[in-house]
């Protein structure tokens, strides 16, 4: 039987005000449902049953909690003066698209918040995170500053983990933080390869690059979060995602390719020099690399794009082989329901798939993988964590009651000025913060 993996997932919680606004650019999802009537209730709820069931199936299941919103603080940078009242009242009338960046729960979709690199792989033995600038669309720049309280609260023990500040906020420095990076193991406890991925060089304007949307990541950045954290570089891998894909909506890369362990699952569109890549990989992971590459015939980028099917987590099974966890979307497609048919009847690396319906956040962009924050750590340094965030039993039913109290099941973006809104998100995020034992992290705690 295999040990316990050292992984742990730590899902972000759909917050109160999670709605539609159309906010991110090269996101279709996001573009195509904008304005549509969200459900806050039910998307933390959906979040809250895969974090369950999958700490019911003995995987290490954590959870980061949403952000303060809507974002006074931002608003008054931007100019409006008052009352808090009076302040959203002013921005829902003279520019309703920045009330809405600074009322987003873009937070939930926590693959963003960070790049974390685990003991094994680093100079001086401490797990290290790097929260993601997100500068490339304002209304997720706003969440750096939380996230790295947040990580800082949990993290707190500085002889086994550092939270950086974020890098720069320029967009030569574009950071999107572990949704473009996978660690490679050839066992738990094995120092990793770590893969990041970027989308533009920022100084060669003559490279490759994206025609119709943003490259959200630059080599650049990734090559500083790499420095920082002090990797070997024998086992450090840097690539550029396929200007194709970002332009077929895939702004980040894990919406086109996972890897876990010794496994890269991914589209065959996924990369420039993929060949060449994957060469690297098995050199450098060893001889129990496997890439399943998904052809162009067998799952068109356009239909991987529209189910989410490499937005998954791949997950290291007790009984042994991998576990897919993957969006329901992918169920109801034809040529998708038949590869992951296929993969699973084969002998290959996967063998089990499993779906979840996450709709709520599926509409904005968001599938499973994109939800969570993969941070290895040894039993030593999870047990010098102190917050309450172990989803458990307990916590699980804590949490869903906690989200029938205090969330609205009806969220159109014209309600985002309705004070009551404010106040709501306050006291459920004071309650919660008690809950979780977390300290004060928010703005309206300090
Ligand atoms: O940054 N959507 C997010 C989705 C992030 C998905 N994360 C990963 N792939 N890891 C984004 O595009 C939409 C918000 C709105 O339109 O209201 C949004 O921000």
């Amino acid at each position: 039987m295999a040990t316990e993996p050292l992984e742990v997932n730590f899902d972000g919680l759909p917050g109160p005000t999670h709605n539609y606004s159309g906010l991110a650019i090269g996101n279709l999802a996001s573009e195509r449902n904008k304005n549509f009537v969200a459900n806050p209730r039910e998307a933390a709820l959906q979040g809250l049953a895969k974090m369950k069931a999958l700490a019911d199936r003995g995987f290490a299941q954590g959870l980061l909690p949403p952000h303060e919103r809507p974002d006074i603080a931002a608003l008054r940078a931007l100019g409006f003066a008052g009352s808090e009242k009076e302040i959203l009242a002013k921005a829902a009338r003279q520019a309703p698209q920045l009330l809405a960046a600074c009322s987003s729960a873009a937070a939930m979709w926590v693959a963003n918040a960070a790049t974390v690199s685990p003991s094994a792989d680093t100079a001086d033995g401490r797990v290290h995170f790097t929260p993601a600038n997100l500068v490339t669309h304002f209304h997720r720049s706003l969440e750096t500053a939380t996230t790295t309280r947040v990580l800082r609260a949990i993290f707190a023990d500085e002889q086994r983990f550092v939270v950086h500040d974020p890098l720069p906020p320029a967009q030569q420095l574009g950071d999107e933080g572990a949704a473009n990076h996978t660690r490679f193991a050839a066992a738990d406890n094995a120092a990793g390869v770590e893969l990041f991925v970027y989308g533009r060089v920022a100084f060669d304007v003559e490279a490759p690059a994206p025609r119709r949307f943003p490259a959200r990541q630059t080599r650049e950045a990734s090559e500083a979060v790499a420095r920082r954290h002090a990797l070997a570089p024998a086992r450090t891998l840097f690539a550029q995602q396929h200007p194709d894909a970002i332009d077929a909506g895939v702004f980040h890369n894990d919406v086109i390719a996972v890897g876990s362990g010794t496994v890269l699952f991914c589209h065959e569109r996924a990369f420039v020099g993929q060949d060449a890549l994957l060469r690297a990989l098995a050199d450098r992971v060893g001889a129990g690399f496997a890439a399943l590459v998904v052809s162009e015939r067998e799952v068109s980028l356009e239909r991987a794009v529209a189910t989410y099917l490499f937005n998954s987590q791949l997950l290291p099974r007790r009984e042994g082989g991998m576990l897919l966890v993957a969006p329901a979307e992918c169920r109801s497609d034809a040529a998708v329901g038949a590869l992951l048919e296929r993969l699973v009847s084969g002998t290959g690396p996967i063998g089990e798939v499993l779906t979840f319906d996450l709709k709520q956040s599926m509409q904005n962009g968001g599938g499973p993988a994109c939800l969570r924050l993969r941070v290895a750590l040894t039993p030593a340094e999870r047990s010098a964590i102190r917050a309450r965030i172990w989803l458990d039993a307990a916590l699980h039913a804590e949490l869903s009651a906690w989200v029938e109290r205090h969330y609205r099941d009806r969220l159109a973006p014209a309600d985002l000025s309705d004070p009551a809104l404010l106040d709501e998100g306050r006291r459920a995020l004071d309650e919660l913060t008690a809950l979780l034992h977390l300290g004060n992290v928010y703005r309206f705690q300090l």
